[in-house]
């Protein structure tokens, strides 16, 4: 069975945003039986000897199925689709198409967006304001892009919803607290519709149980 290395107790500031949600969406929308493993990040169990020999970078996600580890969270979900063979169509086509997309997620449309939100939070330093603005620039680059893909399509790599809608709408979900995505009415439509899949708001609940607060307080 799979074991899915998540966060446990973490800062409130944490709350529902580790990308071991990628992971766990991907579970509950597969149905793949699986457990989860909540590390305590405030004691600093990520640091432990034990995750560091399943962790390259000693970060979460990590799966271990029966001794099958897999890190990254675009490794992850693509690995949950295959054994699953589910979020993922089985043609050689079709597949490249949602690889081409879980990179496009996680190397184009990520990147600016973590450093938006890694500024919102505070961490940005100096000349952090001036870096937002660039960092803006570059997701309205995207965004725009993401518009026309989505012009017609429901979904963004496939007609039916993949591991690359995962990745790319959890990515998405950095700017969640802006305004950002609000001149875009067909990406904010998909934005919507995919967090009002039923697996997403079980992925929700089971965040909020075990870090012991209520639903609302997953964003
Ligand atoms: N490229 C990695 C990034 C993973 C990552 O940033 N994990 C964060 C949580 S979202 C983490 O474990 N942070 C704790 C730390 O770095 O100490 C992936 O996509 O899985």
């Amino acid at each position: 069975m799979i074991t899915l290395y998540g966060f446990g107790r973490v800062h409130p500031e944490m709350l529902g945003q580790g990308r071991d949600l990628r992971a766990q969406w991907a579970l509950e929308e597969t149905g793949l039986p699986y457990r989860f493993h909540a590390l305590d990040f405030i004691a600093g169990e990520l640091d432990s000897p034990a995750y560091r020999r399943i962790s390259p970078f000693r970060q979460v996600p990590v799966i271990d199925d029966d001794g099958i580890i897999v890190a990254e969270s675009g490794a992850v979900v693509l690995y949950i689709a295959e054994k699953a063979g589910k979020l993922i169509p089985a043609d050689f086509i079709g597949r490249i198409q949602v690889v081409q997309w879980c990179f496009a997620a996680l190397t184009t449309v990520e990147r600016p967006l973590s450093g938006i939100d890694g500024i919102d939070a505070g961490m940005g330093g100096v000349g952090a304001a001036e870096r937002r603005t660039v960092l803006v620039e570059e997701a309205n680059r995207w965004f725009a892009e993401l518009e026309r893909r989505l012009d017609g399509r429901e979904w963004i790599a496939c007609e039916t919803f993949t591991v690359a809608d995962i990745l790319l709408v959890t990515a998405l979900r950095e700017v969640g607290h802006t305004d950002l995505l609000k001149p875009y009415p067909r990406l904010n439509a998909y934005y919507a519709r995919a967090l009002a899949r039923p697996a997403w708001e079980r992925t929700r609940r089971l965040c909020a149980e075990r870090s012991g607060v209520p639903l609302a307080d997953i964003p």
